[in-house]
């Protein structure tokens, strides 16, 4: 952190460099070496009125949600074990020139966004938490002075974090070591290598994922189910994400950029609350449109193309994860319509087929069906058909079965190089005992409502 003499210093160094850049350029870059992005012809967007938007609120976990997941993390992890063992979670590390984003393992179990904090856990064979401790860092004045305020140790910061105890942070490998000892059991589970040495008769145990009863196994299994609380962040996500195509799509057009249609999904993104894009926007037209992970988006559309929109806003935590297909100019010619009928249908035949403890390979198998009896290869469809979705786009919980409050995607594909021609259609779904719910159902997927959502961009 820089003390405010060399701050003041530094501005003025930046002022001055500005001032003797425009002296120096004004006037020298040529006209025709300019390049202006797709502008409207006229200036009328200046007086347009501001598009109608969705009101986003904030979903409100209830305030045993966090301590909720912690108990039965214990619970899970207790069933194979008969005797008391602790969890140790850190939180990401602070980095000054990064905005803060928690770790995802941490936040789930904490819902705290404070860096560089660790929990402990402890846990009896009975797998009921014995200790449940939350280390945060002894106020400091001198922080609170430039970072704003932080939660210290106290009853206000069990109050809010809703853990049994809260207890300062041992600030070297060393107090870590005695604070584990003080625990008084033999096992401590670890996600990774601490940055502590573990003391004499307790052994760390670093998550293995081959073990279905190691720690990380256990908690993916719980991530992978959602509550009702972690829905409505989702929701939230996925509202975004379609207000954001919808202002994306306005900077569709022959000639445009892919970046500016990039910029006013994510200036939506930002307007409505979300924190961050989930994963690189992907805006690939015409030849990137058959380049799974394209995210440059620096390309000049062209009329009669297509622009494959892969994008997902972060809401509380949550990432939506949504594909469209566009044409460029608005509309379909017939033989993109003809290929963006056969992945429509092969990702509704997917998403009706879809029922509790079918696997997504099944589901997966179900959309190839559909795309290869059309006549593809599978060399056409060369990406699985979905993934789980959550505090990650691809979300933790592995190749299991999907339960009634799994999130995840259906979004088959059909890529045709020779013919600069790729189509992705991704929604994103809640599986319940019923079946699979279209939670983006709100986004416009069917060629004709595409087609009309793109004739009434300003
Ligand atoms: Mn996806």
């Amino acid at each position: 952190m820089q003390s405010a003499r060399s701050t003041q210093r530094l501005s003025a160094s930046i002022i001055a460099l500005l001032l003797t850049t425009c002296v120096a350029t004004e006037g020298v870059i040529p006209a025709q070496e300019w390049q202006p992005g797709w502008q409207p012809a006229d200036n009328t967007w200046l007086s347009a009125p501001r598009t109608i938007e969705p009101i986003i609120t904030p979903p409100r976990a209830t305030p045993d949600e966090f301590s909720a997941r912690r108990a039965a993390l214990a619970k899970a992890l207790g069933a194979s074990s008969d005797e008391p063992f602790a969890i140790w979670v850190p939180a990401r590390a602070f980095d000054e020139l990064d905005p803060f984003f928690q770790d995802d393992d941490f936040y789930y179990l904490s819902g705290s966004e404070i860096p560089d904090i660790a929990l402990l856990m402890v846990v009896d064979a009975e797998g009921s938490l014995t200790a449940d401790t939350l280390f945060l860092p002894d106020k400091d004045p001198n922080f609170e002075l430039w970072n704003g305020t932080r939660l210290s140790p106290g009853p206000d910061a069990t109050q809010q974090t809703g853990f049994v105890s809260t207890a300062p942070l041992p600030v070297t490998a060393d107090s870590w070591s005695d604070t584990i000892a003080e625990t008084g059991v033999a096992r401590v589970l670890t996600l990774s290598a601490p940055p502590w040495t573990a003391p004499e008769g307790v052994e760390v145990v670093s998550s293995n994922r081959r073990d279905p009863n190691s720690l990380r196994r256990k908690l993916s299994a719980l991530r992978l189910l959602k509550s009702d609380y972690e829905i409505a962040c989702l929701q939230a996500a996925i509202d975004i994400t379609g207000a954001a195509i919808r202002n994306a799509l306005t900077e569709v057009h022959p000639e445009a950029w892919e970046y500016q249609a990039q910029g006013a999904l994510e200036g939506t993104y930002l307007r409505l609350g979300s924190e961050r894009p989930g994963f690189a926007s992907i805006f690939g037209s015409g030849p990137n449109s058959v380049t799974l992970h394209y995210n440059k988006n620096r390309r000049q559309m062209q009329d009669g193309e297509l622009m494959v929109i892969d994008v997902g806003a972060k809401y509380q935590y949550y990432c939506a994860d949504i594909s469209r297909t566009v044409p460029v100019n608005g509309r379909f010619t017939d033989r993109q319509r003809q290929v963006y009928e056969v992945v429509l249908a092969a990702q509704t035949a997917a998403a009706e087929a879809a029922r509790p403890g079918m696997t997504i390979k099944d589901l997966d198998g179900i959309s190839r069906a559909v795309i290869e009896n059309a006549g593809y290869e599978p060399k056409h469809f060369p990406h699985s058909v979905g993934h789980w979705i959550g505090l990650d786009v691809h979300d933790v919980g592995g190749r299991v079965p999907i339960e009634a409050g799994a999130l995840f995607t259906i979004e088959p594909g059909i890529y045709i190089a020779e013919e600069n021609l790729g189509i992705r259609i991704e929604d994103d779904y809640l599986m319940t005992s019923e079946g699979a719910v279209k939670l983006s159902v709100a986004i416009p997927s069917d060629p004709d409502a595409l087609e009309a959502m793109l004739a009434s961009r300003s």
